[in-house]
């Protein structure tokens, strides 16, 4: 284990990329690491993560890992000190639901809070947020960590977002502290550990990258988005996947459990737009 080659390719900004730097640190795993552009994915990144070309990826011995919980889930494995996922099958589960719905429901609806520029769905979007952590409030109880007395799975999956949470908080005018006071003692707690202190980005930093992301984002909102693109013909592109829908279809089972073509014809007659409809609904199976 000592002649492991550890490499995590991650970029400054991710919380995604925190959990493995967390996961690694609380492990005591040394790396090195690589520090990726969005803009332009490098040669390697793509190599390594050619299904997603995302970040974070880990490559332990020349074998790349990607997606962060499934990272987190084989460090865990790997290196077995300081275990953060509950040997009980029962708790297991329960701790990946909830890392799923931190990135369901923090991961994803930052986005909304953070890019939607107009009022209503702001609001909107504060509200299914703070739902969100309170009902992970529920479940950290009256526990130091989710984990239970030390840092765990659904900890090392949820708190690297806290370093975004000045940018929400002003970019969205609202306080997480007044609504969420739980969790932030538990943030603060989290944040008394070296491995994630460490691991989590200055919040000033996160609020400046932010500011310059919105700005992107409202320049976009005013050009051709995916609604506009999406009427293409996928048999064009990919025919084998359409022979493959093709050869599905001819299932009993699955005919029986998709829409069939005409009802997409009538969805035409009665939208007028349907260009996104169709091209989502292309593939039933
Ligand atoms: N579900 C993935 C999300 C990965 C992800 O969205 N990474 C972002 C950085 S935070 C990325 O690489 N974005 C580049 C892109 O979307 O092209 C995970 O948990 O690893």
């Amino acid at each position: 284990m000592d002649n492991d080659q550890v490499t995590l390719l991650g970029f400054w900004a991710s919380p995604v990329a925190m959990r493995v730097r967390i996961a690694l640190a609380e492990k005591g795993v040394k790396f090195e690491y690589k520090e990726q552009s969005m803009r332009n994915k490098s040669a390697l990144l793509l190599e390594m993560n050619p299904v997603h070309k995302k970040i974070p990826v880990l490559i332990h011995n020349g074998k790349p890992i990607c997606e962060s919980l499934v990272i987190v889930q084989y460090i865990d494995e790997m290196w077995k000190q300081s275990p953060l996922l509950p040997s009980d099958p029962y708790e297991r589960t329960r701790s990946m639901f909830w890392a799923d719905f931190v990135d369901q429901k923090i991961y994803d609806m930052k986005r909304n809070m953070m890019w939607k520029t107009r009022g209503d769905e702001q609001e909107a979007a504060k509200k299914d947020f703070i739902d969100s952590l309170k009902l992970l409030e529920v479940e950290l109880g009256d526990k130091p960590y989710f984990g239970g007395e030390t840092l765990g799975y659904v900890d090392v999956a949820l708190v690297p977002f806290y370093c975004w949470f000045h940018a929400y908080e002003t970019i969205a005018n609202f306080s997480i502290e007044a609504r969420c006071p739980k969790l932030i003692g538990w943030c603060k707690r989290c944040m008394q550990k070296e491995s994630v202190s460490k691991s989590l980005a200055d919040p000033h930093k996160i609020y400046s990258y932010a500011m310059k992301l919105r700005k992107i984002y409202r320049l976009s909102d005013q050009s051709l988005g995916f609604v506009d693109v999406a009427n293409v013909s996928m048999e064009a592109k990919c025919p084998k996947l359409i022979g493959w829908r093709k050869r599905c279809m001819q299932k009993e089972s699955v005919q029986a459990s998709c829409r069939p073509p005409q009802d997409l014809q009538l969805c035409d007659e009665v939208e007028e737009d349907t260009s996104a409809f169709r091209a989502s609904m292309m593939f039933p199976v």
